[in-house]
């Protein structure tokens, strides 16, 4: 029995629901209010003390961290494997995915965040806001997450987030010409785990960051193309969600292109 409390705009979620799909599991969903802060419920944190989403929950154990959940699975459903046979591939798709987890997923949310959860927060007092930021576990993202909610996309973060972007594509554009997916000529769990934080570049319409990087913005169809994508992905985003991130993504992108531009 595997359940996976989830949201749809979770790129570390979405990981772990393309994984599901490639294997043609089922799953039941739990899914968990980030708007609303679920994620730092009591009895939510007694799943994941780390009160983040995706918590895995298989015959009634908890695995936690998208890319572990990732290869948890495939190791308890050997079959359609998503792991290279060739240990070398192996530690590339790993330095891959440790990539996403360190660099692009805090990336992803400083982008992300002003733009999505910063608004509903904004409705609440200061005092209200205060009091459920202060509940966020980790240090770390509890300053960043502070940060984003004071000053929106002015965030210092954010050029960060900017760099770590481009700079990953432009990794990523070496890596495919080598090679038809990101470690090798087979589709792997790297590909699956870095393709959601396109997805949150593509539902913003921000992709003239892809300029100059055709394997890339190729790949990105490529894995926008496949079965498990559509079904556990883009399903979340029918055209009137889609219309609506698109239009809060435009004034996002005239800061973004201006890091670009002092990046270049
Ligand atoms: N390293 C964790 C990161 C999980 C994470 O940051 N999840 C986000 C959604 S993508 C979340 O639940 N955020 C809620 C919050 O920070 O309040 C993983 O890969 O599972």
């Amino acid at each position: 029995m595997l359940e996976l409390y989830t949201n749809p705009m979770s790129p570390c979620a979405q990981k772990v629901r393309i994984v599901l799909a490639e294997k043609g599991l089922d799953w039941t969903k739990h899914h968990v209010n980030l708007a609303q802060k679920e994620n730092l419920k009591p009895e939510y944190l007694k799943l994941n003390p780390l009160g983040v989403v995706p918590t895995l929950v298989h015959d009634g154990k908890p695995v936690i961290e998208s890319s572990i959940i990732c290869e948890y699975l495939d190791d308890i459903y050997p079959e359609s494997s998503l792991k290279p046979a060739d240990s070398y591939e192996v530690s590339k798709m790993r330095f891959w995915m440790k990539h996403v987890d360190v660099k692009l997923h805090p990336s992803c949310g400083a982008l992300q965040w002003p733009i999505v959860m910063r608004p509903g927060l904004m409705e609440k007092t200061a005092a209200e806001r205060q009091a459920l930021l202060e509940q966020v576990p980790e240090k770390p993202r509890r300053e960043r997450q502070k940060r984003l909610v004071k000053f929106g996309l002015d965030a210092p973060d954010v050029v960060d987030a900017v760099i770590t972007y481009r700079k990953t594509i432009l990794a990523m554009e070496k890596a495919l010409a080598e090679h038809k997916w990101i470690v090798s000529d087979s589709f792997s769990l790297a590909d699956i785990c870095l393709a959601p934080y396109f997805q949150t570049v593509h539902q913003f319409g921000w992709t003239k960051i892809f300029d100059g990087c055709p394997r890339v913005a190729d790949w990105f169809k490529r894995c926008q193309e496949r079965e498990s994508y559509q079904s556990s992905v883009a399903s979340d985003f029918p055209p009137e969600v889609q219309a609506d991130l698109l239009e809060k993504g435009k004034p996002a992108w005239e800061k973004i292109e201006v890091h670009l531009e002092n990046m270049a």
